[in-house]
């Protein structure tokens, strides 16, 4: 039912839900609402895919991405890669209100950060670091090259580059999908608030992928891929394998098929369909709300894609499953 306000986040992330309704109750801010919600799941480190100790790296350390996309000013903030700084969605936030760019990356992120009065912080945990052991142990499967072998001289990487033969330059959408990505690793929180006087609001927060290459920023930070929003329009959020949905700006297509005049769950498929066309068995989904509060969510390469919702019709925050 349409209706506003509202909050909805991919998954079953129901007190970051919950923490974003209360904010909103509050001080009927978008952006501090998403804000808390995130920050919620960040804390919590849902799924062990958002906040820190969770993905990590070859080089066994978790980096976070994080964006906030404002509807109103069209403006955002957003972090990729971002080191030893837990609260991604908070310098995401500094970001948008306290400088003229879009997006900072990696240490020097964290720069900005500091100067801002973040701490430093390691973002290892023991989980993060046995995922890391289990992974060397497996011979460091290279989970994110092609076309390389390991080196057998190292314990892990680098990685040579094999000759180029006919063999190798086949099914490349095949190679193109990570394993990595499936049910027991999601995910992502992508969410979208709208206030009562529809500022519209979406943002994402996530460590990204488990044994990704050192300096691999997703889609979540990057503006139309991980999230977009426009309050004439509504919003949209995706998460999933964001190597492969950032090249078709799953979100931005989304908030555009509304702009057109299709309904949130058309928008929603058409943005999945788009993906699903090049790479069938990708792993991802996407929200789309338009400006009423009209939800529609797809999803490919799993079962069922859970999204949780609170408006003022809900008992809390509610859980709504989409078949793909
Ligand atoms: C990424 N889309 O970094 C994010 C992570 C995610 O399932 O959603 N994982 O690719």
């Amino acid at each position: 039912q349409a209706t506003l306000p509202l909050v909805v986040n991919t998954w079953a992330f129901t007190q970051a839900t919950e923490s974003a309704w209360l904010e909103l109750q509050k001080s009927s801010n978008s952006i501090e609402a998403l804000v808390e919600g995130c920050r919620t799941c960040q804390s919590l480190q849902c799924d062990f895919t958002v906040g820190y100790g969770g993905s990590p790296d070859e080089n066994g350390e978790s980096t976070l991405d994080a964006l906030i996309f404002d509807g109103d000013t069209m403006n955002m903030g957003a972090v990729g890669g971002i080191r030893r700084v837990k609260d991604a969605i908070g310098v995401a936030r500094n970001v948008l209100q306290n400088s003229e760019h879009s997006i900072l990356v990696g240490s020097l992120a964290a720069e900005f950060a500091y100067s801002l009065g973040y701490a430093s912080e390691s973002l290892d945990t023991n989980y993060s670091k046995s995922l890391y052991d289990a992974w060397k142990q497996a011979n460091c499967q290279p989970n994110f090259w092609k076309d390389v072998t390991p080196d057998p001289t190292e314990s892990c990487g680098p990685y040579q580059l094999k000759p180029q033969t006919e063999c190798s330059l086949t099914n490349e959408i095949e190679q193109d999908v990570p394993t990595v990505f499936n049910t027991g690793n999601h995910d992502t929180i992508g969410m979208i608030v709208i206030n009562g006087d529809g500022h519209v609001v979406a943002g994402t927060s996530t460590n990204g992928a488990n044994h990704k290459i050192p300096g691999r920023v997703g889609d979540s930070p990057i503006p139309g891929a991980g999230a977009y929003a426009d309050s004439e329009v509504g919003a949209a959020t995706a998460t999933g394998d964001g190597d492969v949905m950032m090249r078709f700006l799953p979100s931005f297509l989304a908030v555009e098929q509304m702009r057109q005049g299709a309904s949130p769950s058309a928008a929603a498929r058409t943005a999945i369909a788009r993906i699903a066309t090049k790479y069938p068995s990708f792993f991802g989904a996407v929200i789309a709300v338009d400006k009423t509060g009209a939800i529609g969510a797809a999803c490919n390469g799993m079962q069922k894609f859970t999204i949780s919702v609170m408006n003022t019709t809900t008992q809390g925050a509610a859980l709504e499953y989409v078949g793909c």
